[in-house]
Order: structure tokens, then sequence, then C-alpha cells
């Protein structure tokens, strides 16, 4: 008999996550309430996922009162945990969760967890289509649009289970014991949710504490923080880096697992426990030098699991890209136009900016700010960028701190901000959206932030 049947669970946020751990406890035969501030007519998606599921619902606000009387709380990852109605839940001593903790308690099959400010969705997604390509099944899920609780429900079978997980859904986690953890790096994100960059990076940082000593740790050595994590493990450690081991020298040369990447040769070294191999990612189909870290992650996690090298090498040759990650989305009287709505935060947009080298940039950025530090975009916009196109909530003070460096308008819309670009552009131009910020100014996510940037430059 399942331990939830007949407890008191509290769903709080029916969103995506909230919707999954409402099936999965209805499932278990727990008393399930509902609550979300938003109206039940602005919750018609979920309400309708549910319909056939006996369920209570307290939409529109919070009850405190419900908050204090049930007897497990489970929290959506997009709803702050300092919220007041949750003073009383920790009163009462009630157990407050998530939906990614539920799943980790009662996952059977190996997890493979990947974490970081930028470049856990591609890694996520490498990872799951190595393991295709090995014709082992994965399910792939956390973060990246897919609960992880829904495998459970379907009761579908898979190998391993792959979850991007964001610093939200971390904040809950203790059931986490991954096999592998991935963190592919930690750069200022979400400063709107945390007090400090200190309280973020903490957040991350829960993934490799969740890790025992059989657990493998993927580490990226050319982020600072993710190197001092390295201090820190206690699983079995497994770098990625850009530098060759042995101009780094010393113990970590000698000992060095993981894979580094030698860009004169296109090359992936791999030293994987032992075993030596060599990838070559000469034939990449993704823009962006900073997808080699993404590939170098993947390879250590699908080594560590087993995957094959000759699988590994197929995914590196047929990889298409994610959509809204530096998606290319049509070239159009010589210029070229990429949607690159995911990036959320500066360090992502200076990666973006970077990948086009040679080609002037017509960089249309701006939407929600989180309360970022824009300054450090200015160096890159002053030599590469040809013109800024600011808009959303940000505009004013992305404008303040990196206006200077480059021509720059602000604009009302979405639509006037394309319709410039493209207006101002010249043969051989790039037009990036690299937004620099979340959407939810403008559009529901970021998603539809990118479907509607590629539907207006599929109209020009
Ligand atoms: N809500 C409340 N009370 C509050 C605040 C919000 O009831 O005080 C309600 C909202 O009205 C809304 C619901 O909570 O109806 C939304 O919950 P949510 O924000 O957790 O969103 P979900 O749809 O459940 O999606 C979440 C993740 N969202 C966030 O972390 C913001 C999704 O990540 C994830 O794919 C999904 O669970 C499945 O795991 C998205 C995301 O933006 C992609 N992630 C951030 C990022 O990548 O930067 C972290």
């Amino acid at each position: 008999m399942s331990k939830y049947k007949g407890k008191k669970v509290l769903v709080v946020g029916f969103g995506v996550s909230g919707v999954s751990v409402a099936k999965y406890m209805a499932k278990q035969g727990a008393k399930v309430t509902v609550t979300d501030t938003k109206q039940k007519s602005e919750l018609t998606e979920s309400v309708n996922a549910c319909a056939d599921l006996k369920i209570e619902y307290e939409l529109g606000k919070h009850n405190d009162a419900s908050f204090r009387s049930a007897e497990l709380v489970v929290m959506s990852p997009g709803v702050p945990l300092n919220i007041k109605p949750l003073d009383g839940t920790r009163e009462m001593n009630i157990p407050i969760t998530n939906e990614i903790d539920l799943a980790a308690a009662a996952l059977k099959e190996p997890l493979i967890a990947v974490t970081g400010t930028n470049g856990k969705t591609t890694t996520t997604t490498l990872i799951g289509e190595m393991f295709k390509a090995d014709n082992r099944p994965s399910y792939v899920g956390g973060n990246i649009g897919k609960p992880l609780l829904d495998y459970l429900t379907e009761g579908t079978r898979a190998d391993v289970v792959v979850a991007e997980l964001s610093s939200f859904q971390l904040e809950l986690t203790q059931k986490v014991v991954p096999a592998v953890a991935v963190i592919t790096n930690v750069e200022p994100d979400h400063l709107d949710r945390y007090p400090s960059y200190e309280a973020y990076i903490a957040a991350k940082k829960r993934l490799l504490q969740a890790c025992d000593k059989n657990s493998y740790v993927v580490l990226n050595y050319d982020n600072p923080v993710t190197q001092a994590f390295g201090h820190e493990s206690v699983g079995r450690l497994m770098w990625i880096t850009k530098k060759n081991p042995m101009t780094i020298g010393g113990e970590f040369a000698e000992n060095f697992n993981g894979c580094y990447y030698v860009a004169a040769e296109k090359k992936i070294y791999a030293k994987i426990f032992g075993k030596e191999e060599v990838y070559d990612v000469s034939k990449i189909r993704v823009y962006g030098e900073h997808n080699k870290e993404n590939f170098m992650a993947a390879i250590c996690a699908a080594r560590a699991m087993g995957v094959n090298p000759q699988a590994i090498q197929k995914t590196i040759d047929e990889f298409r890209g994610i959509p809204h990650r530096l998606e290319f989305v049509r070239k159009k009287d010589g210029v070229f136009f990429f949607n690159d709505s995911k990036a959320t935060n500066p360090q992502s947009q200076l990666r973006a900016i970077a990948s086009f080298p040679a080609n002037p940039i017509i960089l249309i950025a701006g939407g929600k700010d989180k309360n970022f530090d824009f300054t450090p975009l200015a160096e890159v916009v002053r030599s590469r960028c040809k013109l800024l196109i600011l808009m959303g909530e940000a505009k004013e003070k992305m404008n303040r701190a990196i206006g200077d460096f480059a021509e720059t308008y602000l604009v009302g819309t979405f639509e006037e901000a394309v319709l410039l670009a493209f207006q101002k552009s010249r043969n051989g131009d790039i037009i990036l959206l690299s937004p620099g910020c979340s959407s939810f100014d403008m559009f529901r996510n970021y998603e539809e932030r990118g479907d509607y940037f590629k539907k207006l430059v599929h109209q020009l």
C-alpha cells in the first residue's frame, strides 16, 4: 500500500509540475488539494488535465488554514519558499517537498542529474540522445519541461533517468542520490528570487551535496565556481575543460579523469578512468563554441554509465541543436536570423554573441529583469554589435549599462524590434534575439517568445 494513501496532500502551484504531482498523488490514493493564486479560468489546461481525478481546488488565492492542516505540502519550483502561508506549515512541522524529490524517492533506475546556469538543457538532451543511439531506453525530464514524476505515473520503463534540475528544484531535494551529477557552470542568474548570488550558488551546490562516494561528479574546470566545487566533492570526479590538462600540470594532469577539448584539432580527448578515447567534433552542426562544453559533459556522463563510444560519436555527428538556443531561423537578403530566446541571463548572451566572431551583429535584447548587472556585456557589445535594439521592462536599465557601446534603439513592441532590425541590416549581418532576461513581461515563457520571433521573421 502506498505511504500516501489517505494522506492530506497540498499541492502548491498548478502548472506543469503541480499537475504531475496531483496525478501521482491521486493515483496513490492521497486526499489531494491543489492551490494556486491564479483563478480557475486562467488554469483551464491544468484543470482539464486532471478532470478525471478527485481533487479539491483552492484557486485565486492560498488559504493559510490549508497550509497548516495538510500532512504534506508539495511546492512547485516557481513558487518561492518564502511565501507567507508556508510559515504556518513550518510552525506545524509539516514536511515540505517537491515533485523532483517525490520522484527521486520512488525511482529504482539510476539517475543522471544535470544542473548549471547555462547549457543544462543541451547537455541533458545530448545524454538522452547518446543512450538512444546505443539502443538503451532513457527517460529525459525535469526542468526541461517534462515532469520527472510523470515517469512513475506513466509506468514506462527505462534503463536510466536523465533529469535537468534547476536551482528552484534543488532547494527542497533530500532523496536525490545521483548515479551521475553534472554541473555545467554557475554564473549569476535568478537574482530576483535569491537574496544574493551566494544563495543561488548554495542552491546549485545542493546537487553536489546529494552525491555519495559512488556518484560520478562531472564539473567544469574552466568555471571558477564549479572548479571550487571539486574540493568539496565526495564522489568520483570527472572534469571537463578547454585547456590541456598537461598545461595545468600537477596532480590535476596526473590523475585527470574526464574530457578536454583541443580547438586546433577539433577533437575532444576523453580519459575515463583509465580508458582513453578521442571524439571528432569537426562535423558538429550546432552554433556556439560553448557547445563543446556541453558535448564534453554529456560524454562524461554517458561513458560513466557505459554508453558505447560509437553511439556517442554518432550523436555528436547527428545532433541538430535545440529550439530557442542559437537556433538558425532563416536567411533573407543575405541576413542571418538566430533565435536564442532561451538566453535569459547576461552570461548566456555573452556566449551567443561570441558564437559569431566574423559577422556584424544586430542584437535584440530585453524582457523582464531578474536584477542583473548588464555592464559585463559592454565590451562585447562595443566590439561585436553594430546595433542594439532594446525592448521590454529592462530596456532602460540595459540602455544605461550598454547603450553607449553601440548605436541603440529602444522600442515599444516586439514587432517593432524585428522590423527595425531588418531595416537596419545589410548583407552578412546576424540578427540575434538573445534577450538576457526572462520573457514573463510579454510572453508566457521563452518558448512562446522564440516562436513569435520565428513567426515574425518568416513573415518579413
Ligand atoms: N503560483 C502560485 N503561488 C505563487 C507563485 C506561483 O500558486 O506564490 C502558481 C502560478 O500561478 C502558476 C504556477 O504556480 O500557475 C506555476 O508553477 P511553476 O512556476 O513552478 O511552473 P510549472 O509550470 O509547474 O513549471 C515548472 C518549472 N517552472 C519554473 O521553474 C518557473 C519549469 O521550468 C519546468 O519545466 C516544469 O516545472 C517541470 O519540471 C521552466 C523554467 O522557466 C522551463 N525554469 C527556470 C529556468 O529554466 O530558468 C528555472
